[in-house]
């Protein structure tokens, strides 16, 4: 009895887990034409994880997630993709977006570098300062800062450069300040202190 009730815990969490698609991407169901790569809604999932979880992927479809670099890299490398990233502020019912006309993210051999273009959005350019910039975690620093590694600073994998990243959706979902989910407000500014966050891609040849 104990093993069937195990098997069927494994089979409800398979059903729900990120599925192996085609050439070995990850996929999750897709909503219309958009693809959400990344999502924090609860703090349920550790986002304070090595490189090897951050290239293959990690968390549940329907909940917080993180798709992999590597699926993210295959994504985008043929396709002309678009990124849109929405946010809330922890204590206010607002909803902040960013949008990147042209995304893409370079191959493993490169750490997983990020290229954005054509940014709008009814907040900062939080991705300005990181972009073309390669991709670290706590036990993988591609960061320009020799003496610090930026993703174990910031308790999260994510593109950082000689001064780390004014942004930073994958940080510790139950801390507030630099370490938590924040989103740049400005060089004057105190980062936004985020609640929620959603990226997603779509194929803007496609339609
Ligand atoms: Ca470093």
């Amino acid at each position: 009895m104990f093993l069937n009730i195990g098997i069927l815990l494994i089979i409800g969490f398979v059903t729900y887990s990120i599925q192996i698609g085609a050439e070995g991407r990850k996929t999750c169901p897709a909503h219309e034409e958009w693809t959400v790569f990344q999502r924090r809604t609860n703090g349920n999932v550790d986002f304070f994880r090595g490189w090897d979880d951050y290239v293959n992927g990690f968390g549940e479809c329907d909940g917080d997630l993180w798709l992999g670099l590597e699926s993210l890299h295959q994504a985008t490398k043929r396709d002309d993709m678009s990124l849109e990233i929405n946010m809330m502020s922890k204590g206010k019912n607002d909803h902040m977006w960013a949008k990147y006309r042209s995304f893409r993210i370079g191959p493993g051999s490169d750490n997983y570098r990020l290229h954005v273009s054509g940014y709008s959005g009814n907040v900062e350019d939080g991705l300005a300062t990181i972009n073309n910039e390669q991709f670290s975690t706590k036990d993988a620093d591609h960061d320009g800062w020799r003496r610090l590694n930026c993703a174990s600073y910031f308790e999260g994998g994510w593109w950082h450069d000689d001064i780390c990243s004014w942004s930073n959706l994958n940080g510790n979902f139950n801390r507030t300040g630099l370490k938590g989910l924040r989103w740049w407000s400005g060089i004057l500014g105190t980062p936004h202190a985020l609640c929620y966050s959603e990226m997603k891609i779509y194929n803007r040849s496609a339609g």
